[in-house]
């Protein structure tokens, strides 16, 4: 719980066995953290066997895609603040305590992983990354009159459930592009935003999405059409 609020936390995984176990105990902050979801989406390692160890709730989703599984887990999602993050060792769960701070304030909290002190020697953000997840979240900040935005990739971020019911309906995004759909529409919808620095850490197993220049190039040019996409209709 944080104040009287309860607080879920939910994890996309296709085939992160080797870090599910230890990324949901990570995040079930004692005293907090009431609910930990699992989204499992058709690993075909031993994720879901690792994930049943723990205490979170294991959900299937069967249909493929990172914002398929993200999508997934805010309908299952029973908290009143909900918190997406990935299960792949590159975030920390005390990191979720920035986020509830500025819950009392913000309707929707976005994690940037700019702040240089925060960037791990090991996490795979290099200058192109780097620069190319500022530059998608500025165009984002212009086009739609947002906040100041720094980085349009980062999965750890909190929902209030309230701000979600508004937004809900309209996710359509089921691939690697998702996460400036939420903010979009959060921004059509007059919720108050904002990003705050967390920690970014290597990665440990394979990567699906930004460990290749094709993965890193194709998700962010998908941003891009998103964003126009939404800007002209
Ligand atoms: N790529 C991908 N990820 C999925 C899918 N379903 C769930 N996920 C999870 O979504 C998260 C994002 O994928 P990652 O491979 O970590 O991609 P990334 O964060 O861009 O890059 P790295 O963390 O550097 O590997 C991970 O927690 C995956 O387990 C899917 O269909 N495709
Ligand atoms: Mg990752």
């Amino acid at each position: 719980m944080y104040g009287s609020r309860r607080v879920t936390v939910v994890f996309p995984a296709y085939n992160e066995e080797p870090n599910i176990r230890r990324a949901v105990e990570d995040f079930f902050l004692p005293g907090i953290v009431d609910e930990v979801i699992v989204v499992d989406n058709n690993s075909r390692d031993g994720t879901v066997a690792e994930a049943g160890k723990t205490a979170a709730r294991v959900v299937r989703e069967t249909q493929q895609g990172y914002g398929h599984a993200l999508r997934r887990g805010l309908r299952e999602a029973t908290g009143d603040l909900i918190i997406l993050a990935e299960p792949d060792g590159t975030f920390i769960g005390r990191d979720v305590l920035k986020l509830l701070a500025y819950s009392e304030d913000f309707d929707m909290v976005c994690g940037t992983r700019t702040t240089r002190e925060l960037v791990w020697a090991q996490a795979n953000m290099g200058w192109f990354l780097r620069i190319g997840n500022w530059t998608v979240a500025k165009v984002l900040q212009l086009l739609f009159g947002g906040p100041s935005l720094s980085d349009c990739g980062c999965t750890l971020r909190l929902t209030h459930r309230e701000a979600l019911n508004r937004i809900q309906d309209e996710l359509t995004v089921g691939g690697s592009h998702f996460l400036p759909e939420m903010v979009i529409l959060g921004l059509r919808n007059k919720l108050k935003i904002i990003e705050v620095p967390v920690n970014y850490r290597g990665r440990i197993g394979q990567s699906k999405i930004t460990g290749s220049l094709k993965g890193t190039l194709d998700t962010g040019l998908r941003m891009i059409g998103l964003i126009v996409k939404y800007r002209v209709s």
